[in-house]
């Protein structure tokens, strides 16, 4: 298994909108054990295809402590939602920025699993929060850009400090 470099934000790449897997493969599982891995190292609870740097349709989220329910989502489409909440986000590409967005407090999904196999999740609260920021990676939308332009531009600029604080 191996640890994948996680793109930063405002990286371009990460506005790029994945294309649906069309066959899952060994190469599929193998990627998605280095994500598993990569995000369980981070530590994180979500991690995109995006984020690799790679371009297709796929998402790890774990969100429990013990690391041992681990969802992989393959093409997810959301079905149905319901209700709304604001949570506090974070995200592996934008390390140290954490900010509340609005989203569907459930979602039904439809999706395949590694071994390519169409299943159903019905989630809620965290689980529900996670799925969506993920499916947005998928569509090149990072959480910060709900945000308005004047917070974004100090997110930036919080982050471009940073930068030339580390060179
Ligand atoms: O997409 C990502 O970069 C992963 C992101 C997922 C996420 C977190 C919170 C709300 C929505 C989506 C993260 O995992 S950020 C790190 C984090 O939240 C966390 C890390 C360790 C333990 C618990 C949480
Ligand atoms: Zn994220």
């Amino acid at each position: 298994m191996a640890i994948l470099k996680i793109l930063q934000y405002p990286d371009e790449r990460l506005h790029t909108v994945a294309a649906p897997v069309t066959e899952v493969t060994g190469k599929t599982r193998t990627l998605i054990q280095n994500m598993a891995e990569t995000m369980y190292a981070a530590p994180g609870i979500g991690l995109a295809a995006t984020q690799v740097d790679v371009h297709e349709r796929i998402i790890v989220i774990d969100i429990s402590e013990t690391h041992d329910q681990l969802h992989t989502l393959i093409n997810p489409e959301i079905i149905a939602h319901h209700g709304a909440l604001e949570y506090e986000e974070g995200c592996l590409s934008v390390p140290g920025i954490y900010g509340k967005v609005k989203r569907a407090e459930s979602v039904t999904i439809s999706a395949l699993n590694a071994e390519g196999k169409p299943f159903t999740l019905e989630a809620s609260g965290l689980l529900a929060i996670c799925i969506q920021h993920e499916m947005d990676h998928l569509e090149g939308k990072v959480f910060v850009e709900y945000w308005s332009a004047f917070k974004l531009s100090r997110v930036l600029a919080k982050i471009k400090k940073r930068q030339r604080s580390a060179m």
